[in-house]
């Protein structure tokens, strides 16, 4: 039998879609960044049997399976040398759409901030759903894999929405329609928007940058490699944006510093570098440039990732890199300042925050316990673990609703959706809406009076709860619904919804 091989089979059999380099081309990157995320079919099914409903056709006439094992691995492999993505490279793949017409007012009679997103990762589509109809006024093609939450302007009429292969869309939802995209990186992890609205960050992993786009136009405005002050060149794992602060807030992946980048044209200096004093809490500060997008390093012990941040941005958690604590950072002083136990690799990003007995507590799931932690911002105690029946990844509540929406997402009971007492911290509700389906991510309207739940499978559905006697209104037939957005609930920071 003829030796596989596997290059020249890339050659032969991908490069026309997926690009010579792997990078992507009218088909996504095929690079370990992107497949190991690939869940679902493995890789070999997928190169065997093709992609339904997609361009991607089957192999298995063509390619022995010994060929097409050694071609999934090959595509495992990581590439030779890190590639670059200039800004001109950048540019040169923006495209704005010719016959996007800016409508003057919503071209719907739905109230605008009441809109929600379905991002459908089944057949990579955006539903625009009516938050009070529940009619569905607008189903969009989106880049392929999208991740991370559309991020929305102050005003909630343009979403940004981001893949892992590093596309940015824009989309007009007054007058439902794409208005351009821009690849603005190659291996992308989420996008912030700056309070004003004007700039969007976007977290690269391949190649190692920030890249800030214009939302006006999706013009390049600055790619900042991300190297530590040590020269460690870091993958950023994810961008912030910090309202209060006026900036965007960057996890590090690779090196031990946060990062801050200032967002105010008329912000006062930022600094360089910190070198800590003797005396506690004092800074000295080394001025670097001032305003747009100057860059501040606050030196952490190891690297953390995954923030959740405290209402005034003054304090974020992050999770330590052995996943059994979470380390607490005051932004001001710019150095960590407590550290609490949270085994189980607390998923501190999808964290959400509430006052109970007069105090301001948070909530985190794990991924790797079936366990929630309840935790005390003003001292950074755990206040209490409740047990659920696996681990979740999502929670969500309103300021207008008492109870906490808790998915289970891993393990036997992924279809478990538990029902948590704000005040009690018991589980009153256990529900199983769709026995055998993974059942996650909620999203409420902006009124808190619904809530909506993804069964996440390719003929899922977004279910309608009636969010006070939880109760299932309505089932819309959905390809895989993940996350769900509504524009009012994220323009306002909701308390109840990452952020
Ligand atoms: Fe996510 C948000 C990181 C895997 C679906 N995810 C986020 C955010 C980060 C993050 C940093 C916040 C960004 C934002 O919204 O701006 N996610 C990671 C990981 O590190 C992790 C564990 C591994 C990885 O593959 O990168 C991971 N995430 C997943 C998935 O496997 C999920 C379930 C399916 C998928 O789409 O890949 C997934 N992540 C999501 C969703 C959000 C998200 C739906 C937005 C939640 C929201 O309500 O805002």
């Amino acid at each position: 039998m003829a030796q596989a091989d596997p290059a020249q089979d890339y050659a032969t059999s991908c490069a026309e879609c997926h690009g010579s380099d792997r990078l992507g081309g009218i088909g996504p990157a095929l690079i370990p960044e992107t497949l190991s995320r690939m869940r679902g079919p493995n890789l070999e099914n997928v190169i065997a049997v093709g992609r339904p409903s997609t361009q991607m056709p089957a192999f298995e006439d063509e390619l022995e399976v010994a060929a097409i094992a050694a071609l999934a691995d090959y595509l495992k492999t990581p590439l030779e040398t890190e590639p670059e993505w200039t800004p001109e490279q950048i540019a040169a793949t923006r495209e704005m759409d010719a016959d996007y017409v800016p409508a003057d007012a919503p071209v719907f009679d739905a109230d605008p901030l009441n809109i929600t997103l379905v991002v459908e990762t089944g057949d990579h589509h955006v539903s625009v759903l009516d938050g009070d109809t529940f009619e569905v006024l607008d189903r969009f093609e989106t880049p392929f894999a999208v991740h991370g939450g559309p991020k929305f302007t102050p005003d909630g009429r343009f979403v940004f929405i981001m893949s892992r292969d590093g596309y940015v869309q824009k989309y007009d939802i007054w007058s439902l329609q794409q208005v351009g995209r821009v690849r603005a990186g190659l291996n992308s992890r989420n996008i912030a928007i700056s309070p004003d609205g004007k700039h969007l960050a976007v977290a690269n992993y391949l190649p190692m940058t920030l890249t800030l786009l214009s939302t006006d136009d999706l013009s390049v405005e600055k790619v900042m490699p991300v190297i530590s002050k040590t020269g460690v060149h870091s993958r950023v794992s994810a961008v912030y944006q910090a309202p209060q602060r006026d900036s965007f807030i960057l996890a590090l992946k690779d090196a031990p510093e946060i990062w801050e980048v200032a967002t105010d044209p008329d912000a006062p200096p930022v600094y360089e570098g910190f070198i800590h004093s003797q005396e506690k809490g004092m800074i000295e500060a080394i001025p670097s440039s001032e305003g747009l997008f100057a860059r501040r390093r606050i030196e952490i012990a190891e690297p953390l990732d995954d923030f959740f941040f405290t209402d005034d941005y003054r304090h974020l958690i992050g999770a330590s890199r052995d996943g059994a604590r979470g380390v607490v950072v005051n932004l001001n002083v710019g150095r960590e300042i407590a550290e609490l136990p949270l085994p189980g690799m607390p998923h501190l990003g999808s964290g959400i925050s509430w006052d109970l007995d007069g105090r301001r507590v948070m909530a985190t799931p794990h991924l790797k316990e079936g366990k929630l932690s309840i935790i005390d911002t003003a001292d950074w105690s755990v206040l209490k673990t409740i047990d659920t029946e696996g681990p979740g990844f999502f929670l969500r509540s309103h300021e207008n609703s008492p109870y906490i929406w808790a998915d289970v997402f891993f393990g036997p009971n992924k279809d478990v959706m538990h029902i948590i007492d704000q005040n009690t911290l018991e589980i009153v509700k256990t529900m199983r809406p769709e026995p055998g389906a993974t059942v996650a991510h909620v999203e409420f309207t902006r009124d808190g009076s619904h809530a909506l739940v993804s069964v996440w499978e390719d003929d899922g559905a977004v279910i309608i709860y009636d969010a006070k006697t939880l109760q299932e209104l309505r089932r819309l037939p959905m390809r895989k619904p993940s996350g769900k957005y509504n524009v009012f609930n994220k323009i306002t920071f909701s308390e109840g919804t990452s952020h």
